[in-house]
Order: structure tokens, then C-alpha cells, then sequence
């Protein structure tokens, strides 16, 4: 009310705004916790400069940190993120459905955080959807956008199908944070490219590529 007080001329708009933040908020809520089945993610960067093959090794960079951890946000916390964590060997692609077996390639079972990142090719500009199964949680980003995340413990799971418009061909960069807690652990990304006949496939192997550190 001070404020009502000291500038009796924005009464009028205090009594409004309220209103407007809160419709701000939730939509900027809707559009970035939730991706539809409807709304194709746009604005994905491609790497520049892109790549050269000289550069580029085959899969994605991983590094791990070991903990019980609930959620991404809190292991980031915990751990200090990517940057304090243990180099482990490169995933070919994510296909990952080990039951109780070791995640990943970090050989344990159990309490495992994994940084991933590298990059991932699409050989032509158009409309790409992906889908993830995770166990536990995980966030994806791809092209400096976030496609999909699911940043609690949980047993596996399907993401709904996530649309990508993809404006130009080339290399672009993904990232991947995911988590096991325990039990069954599961880390999977599928796509459906332009063109492709069939169902959803594993994102192949040739489409991934790093730049070791
Ligand atoms: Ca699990």
C-alpha cells in the first residue's frame, strides 16, 4: 500500500498487474516446463562453427559423479555439476536398458550422476520428434534449448513425443544430465526424422559425435 501512497497515480495499475504477472508466469511456465504434443520446438542453434570431422570422435562425452541423489537440481548442487566430475568412456548412443546392471559405462549399479555431451547431426533441415525413456531423471537439452525434462526419481518412463523443427542441416550440440538413484536404470532417445519410415529408432550411433577434452 505504500507504494498506492507515494504514487497515487499507478493505483489504478496496482490493482491490475497481479493479474497480468501471474498470466506472464504461467504461460512462461507452460512453455518451458512442458512440451505438447502440438507445439514443435523451434530456435535450436546449431554449433558454430560447426565441427570439423578432424575434431570429431564417435559418441558422446560422459563424466560421472557417485551419490544417492533425488533430483538433477539437487545433484548439481551437491556435486558442483559437470565440472568436478570424472571422465568415463564415451557412450556410442543412448540406448540404455540394464535392468539392474551397470549404468552406463560407469560400471556401478547404483548412485550414479552422468554429465553427457557432445553433438548430434541432422542431415537435413525439417521436422524431427524425439522421444526419451528415463530411469531416474534426466534433462535434455539440445541446440541451447531445453527439449525435455523429468528431474525426479522415478521407474521408467516415456516422455510424450517431443517435436523439433530443425531450420538448418549440421551439427548441433546436446547435452544430456541424467541420474540413477537405484534399482533399474534406464536412458534411452529415440527419433522420428524426416521421411523415416516405421516407428520411432534409437537416434543412431552415426548421428553423435564429441570433441575430446
Ligand atoms: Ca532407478
Amino acid at each position: 500500500m505504500s507504494v498506492c501512497f507515494l504514487r497515487p497515480d499507478r493505483t489504478h495499475g496496482s490493482r491490475r498487474r497481479p493479474w497480468l504477472a501471474i498470466g506472464v508466469l504461467a504461460g512462461a511456465l507452460l512453455l518451458h516446463g512442458a512440451p505438447s504434443a502440438d507445439a514443435a520446438i523451434t530456435g535450436l542453434a546449431p554449433a558454430d562453427p560447426q565441427p570439423t570431422a578432424e575434431q570429431l570422435k564417435p559418441g558422446l562425452s560422459v563424466k560421472y559423479h557417485y551419490g544417492i541423489f533425488n533430483t538433477i537440481e539437487g545433484m548439481i548442487m551437491r556435486t558442483g555439476g559437470a565440472k568436478t566430475a570424472s571422465p568415463g568412456e564415451p557412450l556410442p548412443q543412448l540406448n540404455y536398458k540394464v535392468n539392474f546392471g551397470a549404468v552406463l559405462s560407469s560400471g556401478r549399479q547404483d548412485g550414479v550422476a552422468a554429465f553427457i555431451k557432445g553433438y548430434i547431426r541432422f542431415d537435413k533441415p525439417g521436422s524431427y520428434v524425439f522421444k526419451v525413456q528415463s530411469n531416474d531423471g534426466i534433462r535434455l537439452d539440445i541446440g541451447g534449448q531445453m527439449i525435455f525434462t523429468d528431474p525426479e526419481v522415478h521407474p521408467d518412463t516415456f516422455s510424450e513425443p517431443l517435436p523439433v523443427e530443425i531450420s538448418q542441416a549440421g551439427w548441433y550440440p546436446i547435452e544430456v544430465i541424467y541420474f540413477e538413484k537405484r534399482n533399474t536404470s534406464t536412458l534411452e532417445l529415440y527419433w522420428k526424422a524426416p521421411g523415416q519410415a516405421g516407428d520411432f529408432a534409437f537416434v543412431p550411433a552415426a548421428a553423435f559425435a564429441h570433441i575430446p577434452e
